[in-house]
């Protein structure tokens, strides 16, 4: 990697558990990612990103700032990123999936909290994150009662966080808050980059986050091959990455990938063939958080869909290209991000009915459901999922962890008796 101590200075990151974060990531990709068997050619773009995850990235942000562009930072799949690029933006999102700065953390919140929520504080208390440190727009939304309350908190002790009210119902009240709320942040946009957002510019950004939703769609539907020409957790990578690298470059590199898997397919080429097909749903599982994936595909099985914000969720819906303003491109962006089938609404049943059909279409054998600890929406609503995936018979199995190793035997032997008995 290229020397970048002197941008990370300049960003005021602790340099020294930085170094240690760094130095953390390479043994756990090379076990987890690069000693795979038989990997497509074309995820060395991808292992590149990753290995330069706080280096070029973090250089083109600082680039695109220094010729007047903003940086919003951001931790859900609510906040449109639409209307963050319309005003010369760039989105990154800021969830975290490591145990860091955990200390910190839990000196302003509590130890029983979801390790997403003080995971993201972790990185910004800890100051070894230097996307949240490049950021000019910080923005939270009211989804689940702990990141609600977590903003609050950040705002008063760590950042400024700017809150999207989320509606919890999906009723014509709903819809008008949440219209409401789209509007409130595409002026939060024009007042945070002094530009306004035109038509035209919208409709381009429109146009790009559906083709990124597009290529993504393409590498998921090829995954409904027997077998799978990928591995669940490259393809989760790439989820993972959807969330903060350059948009036109990952839109090519995932589509050169796709082009190589639909060769592999024609070859017969991919995960075992007989291997037990299992999807992922519940909670996101953000870098580098891939415990579960890992363990499910060194069990003998093969991951081929997630349902969560780090895959479906992310892009299995897309924005209206016809708006002919920016008030109707505005709509489409509300309607749009009002499907997402997030466990914090109620009721709920689009999920439910969504999981029994990728269910189907991927043909899987079972489901893995994941919850972070502590997270009681996906918790909770793991009961309806169950009944609906055992009328259909298909079997699930509930996993319950976060962010540490200890557990991972004790969730390996439980997995693995799993895809055994799917087997
Ligand atoms: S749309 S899933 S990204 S809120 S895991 S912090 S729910 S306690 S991340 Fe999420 Fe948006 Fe919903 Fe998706 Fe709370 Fe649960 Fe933690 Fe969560």
């Amino acid at each position: 990697m290229a020397d970048y101590c002197k941008m990370w200075e300049s960003l005021g990151i602790n340099l020294e558990a930085h170094d240690q974060l760094l130095n953390a990531i390479p043994p756990i990709y090379q076990q987890i990612f690069l000693d795979q068997i038989n990997r497509p050619q074309a995820m060395s773009y991808f292992d590149m990103v990753v290995m330069e995850i706080h280096g070029l990235r973090i250089q083109e942000l600082q680039e695109h700032k220094a010729k007047g562009g903003a940086v919003v930072g951001s931790f859900c799949v609510y906040v449109p990123e639409e209307i963050v690029l319309a005003a010369g933006g760039l989105n990154v999102g800021l969830c975290a999936g490591a145990e860091i700065g955990f200390d910190e953390a839990e000196k302003i919140l509590p130890r029983n909290l979801c390790p997403l929520i003080k995971s993201a504080f972790g990185f910004k208390m800890s100051r070894v994150c230097p996307y949240f440190e490049s950021c000019d727009l910080i923005v939270g939304e009211n989804t689940c009662d702990g990141k609600k309350k977590a903003w609050e908190i950040m705002t008063e002790d760590v950042v400024p966080v700017y809150t999207m009210d989320i509606p919890q119902v999906k009723s014509e009240k709903g819809k008008e808050l949440w219209l409401d709320e789209v509007k409130k942040f595409k002026e939060k946009m024009e007042e945070v980059s002094g530009k306004k957002i035109e038509v035209d510019e919208l409709a381009k950004a429109i146009k790009l986050v559906n083709d990124k939703r597009r290529a993504l769609q393409r590498l998921s539907n090829l995954r409904k091959n027997k077998p799978s020409p990928i591995s669940g957790r490259d393809a989760l990578l790439i989820e993972e990455i959807a969330f903060y690298d350059d948009n036109p470059r990952f839109i090519e590199k995932v589509n050169v990938l796709c082009d190589e898997l639909e060769e592999r397919i024609e070859k017969g080429e991919g995960s075992k063939k007989d291997a037990p097909r299992v999807m992922i749903s519940g909670c996101p599982m953000v870098i580098p958080n891939w415990k579960l994936p890992f363990i499910i595909e060194s069990s003998g099985a093969s991951l081929v869909c997630e349902e969560s914000c780090t895959g479906q969720r992310y892009f299995e819906d897309l924005v209206a290209e016809d708006g002919g303003s920016v008030g109707a491109q505005l709509e489409a962006i509300a309607d749009r991000y009002l499907k997402i089938d997030c466990s914090c609404f109620t009721p709920n049943q689009e999920r439910i009915d969504n999981i029994v059909k990728l269910a189907k279409e991927f043909e899987v054998d079972g489901v893995i459901y994941n919850v972070l600890q502590f997270c009681d929406p996906y918790a909770v609503e793991y009961r309806r999922v169950e009944k609906a995936l055992e009328k259909e018979g298909i079997s699930v199995l509930r996993i319950e962890t976060d962010y540490g190793q200890e557990d991972s035997g004790q969730i390996k032997t439980r997995v693995e008796a799993f895809v055994e008995m799917i087997s």
